[in-house]
């Protein structure tokens, strides 16, 4: 006869083993060269009493982990995306958040830290410094910098401690409680995603490059902006390693760098998330035009539903030249985080002026390189 498991044991199982994983002190990073720097932004609630007394520890469910990632001025606007999101997420789970830095300075890490201090309290937020050396080589564009490829770093900067994580770009507001991620069934797929609204399937977004992809041209394609990992999946299916290989082999035919290269390794094998999710504001005139014949209806629901909106293109709500959708939410959730000491409009030209011109003539400069 066959052993069978049932699914409310194998349901416990996996718990044991995050306990077991959790008391074995695996440490949060990855031994590496990269240093780490622990700050508890709030402390963690007290140890359970009747745990204490039976000696019983309490078992773990799957721990919840958060990353941003971004390089030398992103500091301002993930503050903000961090800060809504622990604002939104349920004040009874432990969620742990990686913030990674390219070249952004201990003073604006500290700044971040102190502006996010006491939203969640249950929070531990730590910013880890990438040795970007290995991205150095790939490719930016006008409005793309090495900071696209930061996320890549994620599987073998994170311990098996984490089964499924959240990356999340800077340039999101989050508007309602993203632990309601953990509780999907993800099934087998190594990452949830979004379609990108203005191009969804992989025929549309590169059809210059179907030919070095093994997937019928009606394969999704989705927007790399949030995306809810499985780590363990992603570190066995080596998806790091070739998507870097297809960004180096096609770095002449990539116009966003690390969202072709992944939607062309998993070659439409990923699964859908709630377009709610991933609420990308640039191309939302797009959205719903094959679903319905109310499209307009569509895009107003999904702005009012949104968990989180992104703000996709190269004009973004910090900039002073921002004319695009759901610039309050931006402006509400800069005001809300302790980033800011001066007044919207004082903070806008303030930062448009200190670090936009800088950004740009940087980005320039990498297309250039990376051209020659
Ligand atoms: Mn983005």
């Amino acid at each position: 006869m066959a052993v069978h498991l049932s699914p409310l044991l194998a349901h416990y199982l996996v718990y044991i083993c995050a306990a077991l994983l959790a008391l074995s002190g695996v440490s949060f990073a990855r031994a590496s060269t990269v240093p780490v720097k622990t700050v508890v932004a709030a402390p963690l609630s007290a140890p359970d009493p009747v745990a204490a007394r039976t000696g019983v520890r309490k078992i773990q469910p799957e721990p919840h982990a958060i990353v941003l990632a971004g390089d030398r001025d992103f500091a301002f606007p993930m503050t903000v995306a961090l800060h809504s999101a622990l604002y939104h997420f349920d004040p009874s789970k432990a969620v742990d958040v990686y913030l990674l830095s390219q070249g952004i300075t201990p003073a604006d890490q500290e700044r971040s830290l102190r502006a996010v201090q006491g939203v969640h309290p249950r929070a531990t937020i730590k910013w880890i410094d990438v040795d970007d050396a290995d991205l150095s080589d790939l490719p930016t564009g006008l409005w793309h910098s090495r900071g696209m490829y930061l996320r890549l770093l994620i599987p073998s900067l994170l311990t098996d401690r984490y089964r499924r994580v959240l990356y999340m770009d800077g340039d999101i507001v989050v508007k309602r409680d993203l632990s309601a991620l953990w509780r999907l069934d993800t099934g087998n797929h190594a990452v949830m995603a979004v379609p990108n609204f203005s191009e969804p399937t992989l025929g549309t977004a590169m059809p210059h490059l179907m030919a070095a992809i093994d997937a019928p041209p009606d394969r999704g394609y989705f927007n790399s902006g949030v995306l809810f990992m499985d780590l363990p999946r992603w570190r066995e299916r080596r998806i790091v390693e070739r998507t870097l290989e297809f960004i180096r082999r096609h770095r002449e035919q990539l116009a966003f760098g690390d969202q072709d290269s992944l939607n062309a390794v998993f070659a439409g094998d990923w699964g859908q998330l709630d377009p709610a999710y991933n609420v990308q504001l640039l191309t939302l005139n797009r959205f719903g035009a094959k679903e319905g014949s109310d499209p307009h209806g569509l895009r107003e629901q999904l702005l009012r539903e949104a968990a989180m909106l992104h703000y996709t293109g190269p004009q973004k709500p910090w900039n002073l030249r921002y004319a695009g959708a759901a610039s309050d939410d931006f402006l509400e959730a800069a005001g809300r985080s302790g980033w800011l000491r001066s007044p919207p409009a004082l903070w806008k030209a303030e930062y448009t002026a200190a670090h936009f011109a800088v950004r740009q003539a940087a980005m320039v400069k990498g297309a250039l390189r990376s051209r020659a």
